[in-house]
């Protein structure tokens, strides 16, 4: 049997305050788990106006700056890190487009909302990004270094 460590990249994913108050924590992690991806960090928290305003700190200049920041720090929020091959990019696939009209059946915007304000979830853009978010969001005591069965039989050859 050859082992060996694949390239693994880490993305950060939240579930917004609209996806927890209408009770879709479940449903998202659970397409993530059945996606094959390795859960290493959750939890639930209420963002600061800081965290928030930092987590966003891209879109300061936007006209809908002000009103994300109510949002998101508006109630719970389920942050969470995701490991895997090409996790970051197939995350964004399964979230789908920004727009919730324009996202594609089958992605979670697609299936689950309707409005671009309200759209459920969040996922880092690009491998930069995702370093910060992860960074922003846990300590790096919270991270979990774990190995699940299932990678042991993947890289069976
Ligand atoms: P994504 O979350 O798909 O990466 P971004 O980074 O362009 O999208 O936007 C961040 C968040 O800002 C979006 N998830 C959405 O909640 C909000 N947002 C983006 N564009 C608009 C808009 N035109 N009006 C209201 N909210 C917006």
């Amino acid at each position: 049997m050859t082992l060996f460590h694949m390239a693994l990249e880490q993305t950060f994913l939240a579930i917004k305050p609209d996806g927890v108050q209408r009770g879709l924590v479940g449903e998202i992690l659970g397409r993530f788990e059945r996606k094959g991806f390795k859960l290493i960090a959750l939890k639930q928290l209420t963002p600061s106006r800081d965290l928030a305003e930092k987590h966003y700190g891209v879109h300061r200049e936007r006209p809908f700056f002000g009103g994300l920041v109510d949002f998101i720090t508006s109630g719970p929020v389920v942050a969470m890190v995701w490991e895997g091959d090409g996790v970051i990019a197939s995350a964004r696939k399964m979230i789908g487009a920004t727009k919730p009209l324009e996202a594609e059946p089958g992605t979670i915007r697609g299936d689950l909302a309707v409005n671009i304000g309200r759209n459920v979830i969040h996922g880092s853009d690009g491998p930069e990004t995702a370093k910060f978010e992860i960074s922003l969001w846990f300590q790096s005591s919270e991270l979990n270094d774990w190995i699940p069965a299932e990678q042991v039989w993947r890289v069976e050859e």
